[in-house]
């Protein structure tokens, strides 16, 4: 049994060749990506066992982003395939402010997640036996039935595993749905990781220690201030690392990446300072290319870098 899984949409990514707006691009790359399935192949080249559970479409595109995840090593046995919806699909566009996404999931497959994803034979035996399971704020968005699951995953006795949950803050994805419904979600975590401006979006307020007051629930909050450092709180302890200055291609999936170091660092038990490290190694990796995901530095190099640091570490 793979020791994590991380639940969410996986979609077909359509990659520009060029920079500009969508109506003057005449070519696009075709890649996978969404983000839980992102850190579920970065957990994995970091060498943690993780499945990646979700339903995908019975297309090319479902078939592609699959296939995808199963060469980079992530387990797909958990996957569902709907005979009806489709693969969802996003279209980044590259301005000179940065990148957009554009969503095309509306009644996707990865949409009709539900609760009863928990009875299913193949997933649910994954999900009830993993170490550590990742959930993130796309998913309470995409439908009724998927915040349901996101909520049914959070609840069960505290200490029986590791729920871990990235706020993922898509405004796009919130028009016709109340946000007010993550808050609780997050406080049911016991690891949350969020960034300091989704933060005040959601909840008001970017601030460590306010954050802390607000969600009492989670062992550990790691708050990222954006290019700049990254503070894990634990108990009532800070621990806070400065970001790696690298020259950014694109930034999308720098999170998930992130999130794949910190939690990797988590389950081999480094301290907080030393995950936070792994986060930022593994996010450098994918701020160096235009796709969701980088090339993991090889597992001997990331044990250099991280005794590198010039900081002690408990
Ligand atoms: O974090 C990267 C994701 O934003 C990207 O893969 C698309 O999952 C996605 C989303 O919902 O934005």
């Amino acid at each position: 049994f793979p020791t994590a899984v991380s639940v969410g949409e996986t979609m077909a990514v359509l990659l520009p060749d060029q920079t500009g707006p969508l109506e003057d691009v005449s070519s696009f790359h075709h890649s996978s990506g969404g983000a839980e399935a992102n850190v579920a192949r970065g957990m994995v080249a970091l060498g943690i066992p993780t499945a990646w559970v979700g339903r995908v479409g019975d297309d090319g595109f479902g078939r592609r982003a699959v296939r995808d995840l199963s060469a980079s090593g992530v387990d797909t046995r958990g996957v569902s395939v709907d005979p009806v919806r489709p693969t969802g699909l996003y279209v980044k566009e590259v301005g000179p402010r940065g990148s957009v996404l554009h969503y095309y999931r509306d009644g996707s497959a990865g949409s009709a997640l539900g609760p009863e994803l928990l009875d299913d034979p193949v997933a649910g035996p994954l999900l009830a036996r993993a170490q550590l399971v990742h959930l993130s704020g796309i998913t309470a968005a995409l439908s009724d039935g998927a915040l349901e699951l996101v909520r049914a995953l959070l609840r069960r006795p505290r200490g029986e595993r590791l729920v871990t949950f990235d706020l993922n803050w898509r405004p796009a994805l919130w028009r016709r749905r109340d946000p007010s419904v993550l808050r609780p979600l997050l406080d049911a975590a016991d690891i949350v990781m969020l960034g300091t401006d989704e933060a005040a979006e959601v909840l008001g307020t970017g601030d460590p220690a306010r954050l802390r007051a607000l969600l009492p629930g989670p062992a550990t909050i790691v708050v990222k201030d954006d290019a700049h450092q990254a503070t894990a709180l634990t108990g009532g302890t800070a621990a806070t690392e400065p970001a790696l200055n690298v020259e950014v291609v694109e930034p999308v999936g720098a999170g998930d990446a992130f999130a794949a170091g910190y939690l990797t660092g988590t389950l081999r038990g480094y301290v907080p300072r030393r995950c936070l490290r792994l986060g930022h190694l593994a996010a450098a990796a994918t701020l160096v290319v235009p796709g969701d995901h980088g090339p993991p530095p090889p597992p001997a190099l990331v044990d250099d870098l991280l005794g590198a640091s010039p900081r002690a570490w408990a």
